[in-house]
């Protein structure tokens, strides 16, 4: 059995064969460009594990840890367009290196060219594995919209804003796991809790990526932090601060997102203050323990041995432990 770093490497040695990452910051492609700033390689290496631990050579599950990683950097290029983000993994975001046009034309060739990658599989495999992705490239699409919608909706509830982070982040962090199991060819029963682990730590890692993207640090965060009051989202945090006992924070609150501050810098330390004397901080920061748990319960239901259990919830707290 890999380490978490072993399969981490095998995958990056697999990305930069297949696409020449070396230099992304002197390419032409956007593709190559956004692969090569790296990033935590989460779900590829979700995908090796799961196949792994349930029997299989991890060198089969390579192509669709790829298809799943170029999906990801589709959604993030296009994702950053829809949140005007300038930075990604510290450097600039694509529409801002190239223009708009090109990173909405270069994300869709990605969301292709992932899925011409299950051209690698045959039969049931590649017929499994190509009906998840598309279901789950949908579901991300739509938590995505409800995602834009929210930002002018005034009634965004707690169990909307959970579902919308279920459907952009959630699913494929499941479904990176199920690929893996796809793969292995192991029980139907190991499939749907694999995905339900993935589903479960995906929901804590979003809450996580919501917070950090208010109290991360600018110095190793590597968007801009803040990001997310400027473009007015309602988040865990905002919408658990409008619960607050104290009133004026909702009106208080209300306000600074109904605004187009000149100085955003300000706006981000008020919103964010009252993030924290709301107590809204740390509920969420129990939320996130509250699913991260979740997901370990499931695991407990896996059929496999006890040392892979352990990896995956070695990987499990490593990632909730993160700053970017
Ligand atoms: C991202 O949510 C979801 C998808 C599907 C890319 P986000 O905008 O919070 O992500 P990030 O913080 O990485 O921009
Ligand atoms: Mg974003
Ligand atoms: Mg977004
Ligand atoms: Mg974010």
């Amino acid at each position: 059995m890999h380490s978490v770093d072993r399969y981490r490497e095998e995958f990056v040695a697999y990305l930069s064969q297949k696409v020449e990452t070396k230099e992304p910051e002197n390419l032409y492609d956007p593709m190559v460009y956004i692969l090569g700033l790296g990033g935590k390689r989460v779900r590829p290496v979700l995908v090796l594990m799961a196949a792994e631990i349930f029997g299989a050579d991890y060198r089969k599950a390579l192509d669709a840890a790829l298809a799943i990683e170029i999906f990801h950097n589709f959604s993030l290029i296009h994702d950053d367009i829809m949140d005007d983000a300038p930075l990604r993994r510290g450097k600039k975001t694509v529409h801002e290196k190239w223009d708009i046009n090109t990173g909405i034309l270069s994300g869709d060739a990605m969301l292709i060219k992932a899925y011409q990658l299950f051209e690698n599989y045959e039969g049931d495999t590649f017929r499994e594995l190509a009906r998840l992705f598309s279901k789950t490239a949908i579901e991300v699409c739509e938590g995505q919209q409800y995602d834009m919608d929210f930002e002018t909706r005034e009634d965004v509830t707690i169990p909307e804003y959970l579902r919308m982070i279920e459907y952009k982040t959630a699913v494929l962090v499941g479904a990176s796991l199920r690929m893996g199991a796809i793969v292995a060819n192991t029980s139907e029963e190991n499939k749907e809790k694999i995905f339900e682990f993935g589903r479960l730590l995906g929901i804590a890692f979003q809450l996580q990526d919501d917070y950090l993207d208010a109290f991360g640090d600018p110095e190793s965060f590597g968007k801009q932090v803040g990001g997310d009051i400027i473009e007015n989202k309602k988040t865990f945090l905002y919408l658990t601060s409008l619960n607050a006992a104290a009133e004026n924070v909702a009106v208080q609150l209300e306000h600074l997102y109904s605004i187009n501050p000149l100085d955003a810098t300000a706006k981000i330390e008020a919103v964010k203050n009252l993030f924290e004397s709301s107590g809204a901080a740390e509920l969420t920061r129990n939320e996130i323990e509250k699913y991260t748990n979740r997901a370990f319960g499931v695991l407990e239901e896996l059929d496999v041995e006890e040392s892979q259990k352990s990896l995956l919830r070695s990987f499990g707290h490593n990632l909730m432990e993160r700053q970017v």
